[in-house]
This record gives structure tokens, sequence and C-alpha cells, in this order.
């Protein structure tokens, strides 16, 4: 019900895009209110600040404090747990808790931007050619050091998307569900955990999913085909991470634990539980 009212829809063509018209609507709720589809605003963002993992080897073998003993990859651009589906018993939805995290200038570091992201998503490791996630951003554009944070959500290889309507702010917790209803559709949740804000994106046209990954990741964000400077960042738990497959539920027991060497590191905490941190 709480969503009928406000209804928004956006088209986008992509030219790339092969499997006919990739389009979205957005519907938003406010203390369980809808938001008028005037107020909802949605801004694509032009540079590309999300990839698939770049990943990088050899793994080391101290980058990680380890609970369990996942095995340990290391990336450029991906700090997070990834774990696997096979194509017989794909990932239908991925979930995740966490609080956004502050960032502040990396000392000894005078690139900017310096940006950390931190979402939820589906494929893009093993499945390189479509990845499907959202989350939120904190960015420092300049040596002033002031901080923006941003919600945002993407189908890769389509663009991303700003959602510039929905406050963000350190430490908010933030609850992020995508529910696939096919390779090639699905809806993204994004909520502030107080529930204030719930942002409601259904999707079709994608590119192809394998819905093979299921990813909880604190990224070091491209923008404009560079890889930003790394903020340092206040630890991010990722909690209830579980993935649903056709058959059983996928948590991050086992997953791969990506690390951004000299950067951050993540470690499982039990099987639905992660934290990320900055180095
Ligand atoms: C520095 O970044 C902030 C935040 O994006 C922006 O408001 C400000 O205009 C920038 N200042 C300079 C000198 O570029
Ligand atoms: C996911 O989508 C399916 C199909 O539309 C729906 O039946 C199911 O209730 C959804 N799950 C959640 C948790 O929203
Ligand atoms: C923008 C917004 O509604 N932020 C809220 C998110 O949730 C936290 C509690 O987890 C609130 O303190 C924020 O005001």
């Amino acid at each position: 019900m709480r969503y009928l009212s406000a209804a928004f829809l956006l088209l986008v063509s992509a030219a790339h895009l092969v499997e006919g018209q990739f389009k979205f609507s957005v519907t938003a709720t406010y203390k369980g209110k809808p938001i008028p589809p005037g107020q909802i605003k949605l801004t694509p963002i032009k540079t590309e600040e999300a990839r698939s993992t770049q990943r990088i080897s050899p793994a080391s073998k101290d980058a990680a404090i380890r609970r369990r003993a996942n095995p340990t990859a290391n990336s450029a651009n991906w700090c997070g747990s990834v774990n696997h589906a096979t194509s017989t018993n794909q990932i239908k939805l991925i979930h995740a808790y966490y609080q956004h995290p502050s960032c502040t200038k990396r000392s000894g570091v005078t690139q900017y931007p310096q940006a950390v992201a931190a979402w939820a998503g589906i494929d893009g490791d093993s499945w390189t050619t479509a990845l499907l996630q959202s989350g939120t951003t904190c960015k420092i554009d300049n040596s002033t050091g002031i901080v923006r944070n941003e919600a945002w959500w993407q189908w890769m290889p389509s663009a991303a998307y700003t959602i510039s309507s929905l406050p963000v702010a350190a430490n908010d917790w933030f609850e992020v569900t995508i529910n696939t209803t096919s390779s090639t559709a699905g809806t993204i949740t994004l909520s502030n955990l107080s529930q204030s804000y719930t942002y409601t994106i259904t999707v079709s046209g994608g590119q192809t999913l394998g819905r093979v990954d299921a990813d909880w990741v604190v990224e070091r964000p491209y923008y404009g085909g560079s890889l930003a400077a790394m903020a340092s960042f206040s630890d991010v738990w990722f909690q209830s991470a579980y993935a649903t497959r056709v058959s059983g539920n996928l948590g991050i027991l086992g997953a791969t634990q990506l690390q951004i060497p000299s950067l951050c590191a993540s470690s499982e905490y039990d099987d639905s539980d992660e934290v990320s941190w900055s180095l």
C-alpha cells in the first residue's frame, strides 16, 4: 500500500544494452508515508564510480586477521566478502545492514578525490559482465577535507545514480535488499534503519546477471577511469549479511575475503557478519 501512490518513472535508453530497454521506477517513503514524486531526485553519475573487482595477486598472508580460515585475495578496489553460488543454484536476493562510515583525509596522501563506498551487490567478481549494487559513498573532493555522503545504486554496465533526495550521514544505519526477479530485472530497497526513509527502485532490462557472486564490499571507487585515493574510514560492519538462493541461504562462511593491500582489510565475524577497516 504505502508504495503505490508515489510512482516516479524514469526511462533510460542505453545504447550498449542489447536486451531491450533499461528502465526503472522509483518510489519512496518518509516515516512510512509516500514521498511525492516531485521530491524524489536521482542524478546519473557521469563518470564510472564502481567496477568489477580488479583482482591482483598474490594474496598476502598477513593482510587479514581472520576469525575463520577463509580464502583471502587481493584486489585493487574491493575489500570485503564475496561468496559464490553455482549457476544451478543461483542467488535470488542479497541483504545487509551496515552503518555508513565516516571518512577523513588519509594521512600523508594529497591525491583527491578521496573516497570510500560501502555496498551490497550481486555479481561483479567471477561474473564480470554485470553487477547490481546499492550503497553509500563518503567522499572528500579536495584538501578542504569537506565530506560528502551519498546514496546510490547501479546496474553495471549502465550508469550509477545518486539518490540525491536521500540524506546520508556518518553512522546512519542502512538496510540494503536487492531482490532479483530474473537475471535482467529486480528491486533494490535502500532504507535508513530508523525507517525514516525507504527508497524502492524497480529495474528491468539490465545486463544479464549470472547471480553467482554475493558481495558485501567496501570499495575504493573509480572516478573518470582512475582509482580515487582511499579515504580513511571508520569500521564498516555488515550485519545480517545473507543471500538467498534458489535453494538455501548463503552467508559469509567460506566467502573470499578481499583486501586492498596497505589500504583496507576485512574479516568475518560470524557467518552473517563481517567487518572492514581502514589500514
Ligand atoms: C572542495 O570540496 C567541497 C565539497 O565538494 C566543495 O564544496 C568546495 O567548493 C571545494 N573547494 C574547492 C576549492 O574546490
Ligand atoms: C522478492 O521478489 C519475489 C518475486 O517478485 C517476491 O515474491 C518476494 O516476496 C520478494 N522478496 C522480498 C524479501 O521482498
Ligand atoms: C536521514 C535520516 O533519516 N537519518 C536517520 C537514519 O537513522 C539514524 C538512526 O540509525 C538516525 O539517527 C538518522 O537521523
